[in-house]
């Protein structure tokens, strides 16, 4: 386990926060004594593990670094315009047997998010592991895994600023796009008052945020608008107090629509809008697959949406998780049910 020391940092705009220095200069030495970083990115990668993934590679170019970036899956096209995403290569297996690479792993939570072979590393693999997931395993060489930080692009902010790394503007855009995409630009609650001294910094450095938000949020195609339609037209709520809220999507709907596969992204939060509703769970029949892909959104006071997703083999935030079912689609809703139900009543004897 890494030791936490909080100690004062100065941010290059004078702002002051409490984090761990020790841990982010040693994970910044470990960075700068490498002649060449490996960088990996999450299967379905998404904003933080985009926006951090080339906000590192750009600041591994201004070293003199070879760098190379890699991920199992595309980079969503929403996030075409951050820089270094054109050298962002999909690689499904790794051969991690260098001495001489350091192989970073970005929001990753285990060996298993993302490129295969990690587990088969020779032992002169040097890992460096940050990222903020709750059920990360810290399975790197050195570990810089803050669970209470926003985003991975917010604990890499954290090394550059430490370090004193030039953040150029194009590094702040990748940041900034990190971070506004994991806290639900800033209304999620793992937004701390560190996040927005971080955004403060970001935007010193001449970020456009209207630019972001045009290319991250409002880039939505009306194909993927209508599949959203399909899904909203069918929500269903149960629990005493109606607190819980489920919808889904079948092959069908995707072909009616001429919607694809990433459409649904964002589409579960869309349930949480409504008045009351404290947990929301989307089940997608997927190509790819051919499984149940089922995410779960939860706010506070209701049972951690990790919590449900665990239960059913999956993980990752306590109020954004998801998993997997090798079912039906109607096994899938009936199983679901089933357990946001039990889970909920061991939470409230338990938990509350
Ligand atoms: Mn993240």
């Amino acid at each position: 386990m890494n030791q936490m020391k909080n100690e004062a940092v100065k941010t290059t705009s004078g702002i002051s926060l409490c984090v761990s220095r020790e841990l982010m200069l040693e994970v910044a030495a470990m960075l700068d004594s490498a002649p060449s970083w490996v960088i990996f990115s999450h299967s379905k990668p998404d904003g933080d593990s985009i926006g951090s993934g080339a906000a590192l590679f750009e600041a591994g170019l201004a070293k003199g670094k070879r760098v190379r970036w890699f991920g199992t899956d595309p980079a969503p096209p929403n996030l075409f315009f951050l820089p270094h995403v054109g050298e962002y290569a999909i690689q499904k297996k790794y051969k991690f047997d260098s001495g001489d690479d350091l192989y970073v792993f970005l929001d990753s939570a285990n060996e298993d998010r993302g490129v295969e072979g990690l587990r088969e590393r020779t032992p002169d693999a040097v890992v460096l592991n940050i990222d903020h997931h709750e059920d990360n395993t810290e399975y790197g060489t050195l570990n810089y895994v803050d669970r209470r930080a926003s985003s991975t692009s917010e604990i890499l902010w954290r090394v550059f600023t430490a370090a004193n790394w030039p953040i150029t503007q194009t590094i702040a855009e990748s940041l900034y796009t990190g971070v506004v995409s994991d806290t639900g630009w800033f209304a999620f609650n793992n937004t701390s008052s560190s996040t927005h001294l971080m955004a403060a910094d970001l935007l010193s450095k001449g970020i456009n945020p209207p630019r972001i938000d045009a290319n991250v949020r409002h880039n939505r195609s009306l194909e993927g608008m209508r599949l959203w339609g399909v899904a909203l037209t069918r929500v269903t709520c149960w629990g005493e107090r109606l607190q819980f809220a489920m919808t889904w999507l079948e092959r069908r709907d995707f072909a009616v629509t001429n919607a694809i596969d990433s459409d649904t992204a964002m589409l579960v939060n869309q349930m949480m809008m409504v008045r009351g509703i404290r947990f929301a769970v989307l089940l997608t029949e997927e190509a790819e697959s051919g499984q149940i892909k089922v995410n779960f959104r939860s706010k506070e006071g209701i049972v951690p949406a990790a919590f449900v997703a665990r239960t059913l083999g999956g993980g990752g935030h306590p109020r954004a998780a998801g998993t997997h079912l090798a079912l039906s689609l109607n096994e899938a809703i009936r199983v679901v049910q089933e357990t946001v139900d039990k889970v909920y009543a061991e939470w409230i004897l338990t938990d509350r």
